[in-house]
């Protein structure tokens, strides 16, 4: 080709400019602990477009740090931010070892990243990305809980007061001592409380006495117009968990969740066979390898997997579509570890997904608020995100550096003979 005389810059095509910019030159992890332990990941492309993506791992934060900054980082440097699904297979596929949260948690973070920077690239909210809003807001629940069923009650009227549509109730039971689900703080419940490990104690047989009785005492004072969610935590076998949801069925239920745990998805059938409560799953999934037979088996109606745990908005997307083939709905998991990033994605996720169900809504404390800005706002029962490009969230890095990290996990639970159980 003869030398035009300009320069090898300007004699380029439009699309190697625009590469050029959207090129990833910086990417840095961002631990802080305003209240709660966060890892957020920030991607810089050449033009100076940032994005946002969340890594957080209840309990075991340096995990996904350390993969983010050893393994992930160093490969993203170079490629083009606008390549979002060869990003995502080349992390997926390339890494060999595939799935696991730790690693998943490092994709999805960077796919959030990379929509949030393809948005604000192209000056549209992600939703609109995603094809457009299915709906103005999105149903949330709020947890109530108490140490018993007064306790829960009144909670239950204190989220009805402030517009709730759907609430999930958790009560203390008598003779089990830290009972899943029973917090120190009302509004900000918080399990990952101690450097090591608080120990709880589950005993299965009062629980399920005790449970139904919650449920029947919040239908009579209530009635049926609010939703009612309720939370097992993986505690039960798959015989005592058919026999839960049928003693639950008079009350209704807006859905019974993990009532076992789900390595093997096998297990659901059995409790298919004993009850027509509605079965939610999935916010320790990672991908739709975790789901798949789950779902299209029919022994789930709402899929909890999170844009957090489940790979980004790329892979969660994917499994809404799977999952819209055999009516399941979504219900992404939303605890306070999933930090005002994953929320944001979440918000733009479930606005767009057109076999949404409910979004989980846990308050995040002032101080995390003081560390992240977002677009979203609680109204009547719902959240609405709004139309700022990409994910609308953005961390205040001075804020963030006066919360250093401080080393939280998870209670664990055991039998009254100390046996190790599922928290
Ligand atoms: O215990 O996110 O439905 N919500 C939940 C959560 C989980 C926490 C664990 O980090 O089960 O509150
Ligand atoms: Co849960």
């Amino acid at each position: 080709m003869p030398d035009s005389g300009l320069s090898k810059n300007e004699n380029r095509p439009l699309s190697d400019n625009a590469a050029d910019a959207a090129t990833i030159v910086d990417a840095k992890v961002i631990v802080a602990c305003p209240g709660r332990n966060f890892v957020t990941l920030k991607i810089t492309t050449a033009d100076g477009i940032y994005g946002l993506g969340d890594a957080t791992l209840n309990g075991r934060e340096l995990a996904p740090v350390a993969y983010l900054e050893n393994h992930v980082i160093p490969n993203l440097i170079g490629k083009d931010a606008r390549r979002i699904e060869d990003i995502w297979q080349f992390l997926y596929r390339g890494a060999y070892w595939r799935r696991g949260p730790v690693t998943m948690r490092a994709v999805a973070a960077v796919d959030m990243a990379l929509w949030d920077i393809k948005g604000k690239m192209l000056g549209a909210p992600v939703v609109d990305l995603l094809g457009g809003r299915s709906r103005d807001s999105v149903m949330v629940y709020g947890h109530a809980n108490g140490g018993d069923i007064e306790q829960t009650t009144d909670e239950v009227a204190r989220y009805i007061d402030l517009g709730y549509k759907a609430v999930r109730a958790q009560t203390g039971v008598p003779g089990v001592r830290g009972a899943y689900g029973v917090g120190r703080d009302k509004m900000y419940y918080e399990p990952a409380d101690a450097a090591l490990p608080r120990e709880t104690l589950w005993a299965t047989a009062p629980y399920l006495q005790y449970a139904p009785k919650l449920f029947e005492a919040l239908r009579a004072k209530f009635g049926f117009d609010v939703h009612l969610l309720h939370d097992v935590h993986h505690r039960l076998t798959p015989i005592e968990a058919g026999r839960l949801g049928r003693a639950l069925e008079p009350y209704s239920l807006f859905w019974m969740e993990d009532p076992t745990p789900a390595e093997n998805q096998d297990a659901f059938r059995l409790i298919r066979e004993h009850t027509t409560t509605p079965i939610a799953v999935g916010e320790i999934f990672n991908s739709i390898w975790d789901c798949k037979d789950l779902i299209q088996h029919q022994l789930i109606d709402f899929i909890r997997a999170t844009v957090l745990g489940a790979g980004g908005i790329t892979h969660l997307k994917r499994i809404a579509d799977f999952a819209s083939v055999w009516q399941v709905r979504t219900g992404c998991h939303g605890a306070t570890d999933l930090s005002p990033v994953t929320m944001s994605a979440a918000l733009h996720f479930d606005s767009w997904a057109p076999n949404f169900g409910i979004q989980e809504y846990m308050r995040h404390t002032p101080e995390t608020d003081a560390v992240f800005s977002t677009d979203y706002a609680f109204n009547d029962g719902a959240l609405v995100i709004g139309d700022t490009p990409g994910l609308g969230v953005d961390i205040d890095e001075k804020e963030a550096a006066k919360h250093p990290y401080d080393p939280k996990q998870l209670p664990i639970a055991r039998l009254e003979d100390g046996t190790m159980w599922n928290w």
